[in-house]
């Protein structure tokens, strides 16, 4: 089985500690590579973060996730609430996926309230800032074992 953990980031989060720090913080993905493996590599994984903002390449990567990945822990951003594609790619990974947002959506417009990925994600973490993404992996490793 393979020992990869893909962190996989949408559209604008290239931008992450640069633009809107009182929403995202001033962290970069970075700062998101540096936490998530501290929790992988004693465990025995090791983690492989991507950003892009063309929703073709994400699936991409999501399906090459197929045969590289063990586990998907995913920002989709903007396509949270508006892609049917993402989520059809999700539905063709086997292993665990994580939906990680570092807003609480749930407290913002009511447009972002809708996820189509939260249909596939095994669970969602949403409004911890940065650290959800390092409780996912550490999510992610307990349940592979
Ligand atoms: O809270 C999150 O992580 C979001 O997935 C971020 C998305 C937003 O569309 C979702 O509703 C919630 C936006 C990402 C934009 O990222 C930026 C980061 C820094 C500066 C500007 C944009």
């Amino acid at each position: 089985m393979s020992k990869t953990i893909y962190i996989l980031n949408g559209p604008n989060l290239n931008l992450l500690g640069q633009r809107q720090p009182e929403i995202y913080g001033r962290e970069t993905l970075a700062d998101v590579e540096r936490l998530c493996a501290d929790v992988a590599t004693p465990a025995g994984f090791s983690v492989r973060l991507m950003q892009t903002n063309h929703e073709g390449q994400m699936i991409d990567w999501i399906h090459a996730a197929r045969l590289e990945a063990a586990a998907i822990v995913i920002n989709p951003a903007a396509w949270t609430h508006t892609s049917v594609a993402l989520l059809d790619a999700l539905h063709t990974f086997e292993g665990p996926v994580i939906e990680v947002h570092i807003s609480n959506v749930h407290k913002r417009e009511e447009f972002r309230h809708h996820s189509y990925v939260s249909l596939r994600a095994d669970g969602v973490i949403a409004g911890l800032g940065i650290e959800g993404y390092a409780l996912a992996v550490r999510r992610v490793c307990s349940l592979l074992g």
